[in-house]
């Protein structure tokens, strides 16, 4: 898709944003061509995440689930002809599923309702290509309900992967009818299943079975969804959440959530996402420039729209018994974990159920490993016995104790800052975390860490943007006094949170 289209898709659903909530008026701004570069800095650091989209960033940490006819034919992409009598889980368990992935720590899963071969994974009253016509519970069953209900009964969000993309379905390549058809069914998926937090749409465009390829009607989507399920974020072709711009679970060093809606990566989806078999990652794209003073001085408008980090846990995004020995390592996982959501994104990680219907026990036992690192590394925040001094600071205690409602910032117009924390007694670390208070912006463009040697001040490490989240991971330092240099920031820096952790000996 045109990046022109994709702008002006987005445009009308913005602005109505801003005309029924004034709590959204601040998700966006015009950039007036008489602005100077420190009014559009100004508006850039103004600019905040909607309701939906904090609950979504908040999260951290989601889950894909790709289950559906691939799992049975041993395929990544089907081709739409398979016979629905293939698809036939010996003992599909979704409470496994959800299980499995609250104890890793995810707050939200969302299922491949259907893939590109067009496959239904409930039993929808406008295909004949679905679970319905499987001998899984002799057609009685619904995976969708299955995963929704275990979802809403242990306590985590749920969302829906539809593939726009439908190589199943005759009218693919007739737009009306198309359009027609998949109205119909996010209406079934949006109405049927209780509360549903995401729905995401992947770039992938092929041709239908005619050849032909119809033109999607977003908009109309876009309006249903917000009808139907007024707080799921719409995400990756959606106005909400975008694509971090690579498979590989690595994201940006430098991630601005404010990105110009002219400038932003959407465009680019349709040609970049996975067009073969081949899982090779695309690159860490940590080089890219989506939101610097230097691309946000040439935007017409700005827009909050945060990055989501999808990877799978596999080399496939479906289940393969020859990749069992291929799931991802804790160590590897881990290095994805702070690469994404150290990196002001959420990490949407795919774990695809087997044959059986469960989680299998090679991607259960890496995740628990992981899991249990993450738990390990940030149980005691090695700064909270510290003593705080920040002289152009207000509320430092906040530092170590913060949140949306109580955080810290400096004084004045203040844009820099040195905040140094003195220990009661040495210690060894290797981690650093900020979180920066979102609800009021994203503002802090450098900082750096450093550590008092007895003589000097040592750098420790530095960084750029810090959003949400950012961790970064150091080779150990013993010191007993430390400091966060603020360089540059777009306006007041915020902190709601401030720590230093120790891994577990061996990472
Ligand atoms: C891509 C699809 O083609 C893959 O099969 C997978 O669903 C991935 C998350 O998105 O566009």
């Amino acid at each position: 898709m045109k990046k022109s289209v994709q702008v002006l898709l987005m445009l009308p659903l913005l602005m109505s944003a801003l005309c029924i909530n004034a709590q959204e008026a601040t998700n966006f701004a015009i950039i007036k061509p008489e602005d100077k570069l420190a009014d559009i800095v100004h508006k850039a650091a103004t600019i905040t995440p909607s309701a939906r989209q904090l609950r979504w960033q908040q999260l951290e940490f989601t889950a894909f689930l790709h289950f559906g006819m691939n799992t049975f034919t041993n395929r990544e992409w089907g081709d739409g002809k398979e016979d629905t009598k293939l698809f036939n889980p010996t003992s599909l368990d979704a409470a496994q599923w959800v299980r499995t992935c609250k104890q890793a720590g995810i707050k939200q899963i969302i299922v491949t309702a259907k893939h590109h071969d067009g496959f239904c994974l409930w039993p929808s009253k406008y295909t004949e290509h679905s679970v319905k016509n499987s001998p899984w519970q002799n057609g009685k069953g619904d995976v969708v309900k299955a995963v929704a209900d275990a979802c809403h009964e242990q306590g985590i969000g749920f969302g829906i992967y539809l593939s726009p993309w439908d190589r199943n379905n005759p009218d693919y390549g007739d737009t009306e009818k198309y359009n027609a058809y998949f109205m119909n069914q996010l209406t079934e998926l949006l109405s049927n299943y209780g509360k549903v937090d995401e729905v995401w749409f992947d770039g992938a465009n092929g041709e239908g079975p005619n050849g032909k390829k119809p033109v999607y009607h977003f908009e109309a989507w876009y309006s249903l969804i917000r009808k139907l399920q007024p707080s799921a974020v719409i995400a990756i072709m959606g106005p909400d959440v975008r694509w971090v711009g690579t498979e590989s679970g690595y994201g940006r060093l430098s991630e601005w959530s404010v990105v110009p809606l002219n400038e932003q990566p959407n465009a680019g989806i349709e040609q970049n996402s996975q067009k073969d078999i081949a899982f090779a990652p695309k690159g860490d794209m940590t080089g890219d420039d989506l939101g610097s003073r230097d691309k946000i001085s040439k935007a017409k408008e700005l827009v909050w729209y945060p990055a989501e980090t999808d990877v799978s846990i596999r080399p496939g995004w479906f289940y393969h018994e020859a990749e069992d020995t291929k799931v991802k390592s804790p160590e590897k996982l881990l290095d994805i974990y702070y690469s994404s959501v150290g990196r002001n994104s959420v990490l949407l990680l795919n774990i695809p159920p087997d044959k059986r219907g469960l989680i299998n026990e090679h991607d259960q036992k890496n995740l628990q490993e992981w899991k249990s690192i993450i738990d390990h590394t940030f149980k005691t925040n090695l700064l909270k016995e510290a003593s705080v001094n920040s002289s152009n600071g207000v509320n430092p205690k906040a530092l170590l104790n913060g949140g949306i409602h109580n955080y810290w910032t400096t004084q004045g117009h203040d844009t820099t800052a040195t905040i140094q924390m003195n220990l009661p007694k040495a210690q060894t670390f290797d981690v650093l975390l900020l979180q920066e208070n979102i609800t009021i912006g994203q503002r802090i463009e450098k900082f750096n860490l450093e550590y008092f040697d007895g003589k000097n001040w040592v750098q420790i490490t530095d960084g750029s943007t810090v959003g949400a989240k950012r961790l970064i991971r150091f080779k150990p330092v013993t010191a007993q006094k430390i400091r966060l240099n603020i360089t540059s920031s777009r306006l007041n820096p915020t902190l709601t949170a401030m720590g230093l952790y120790k891994q577990p000996a061996g990472l």
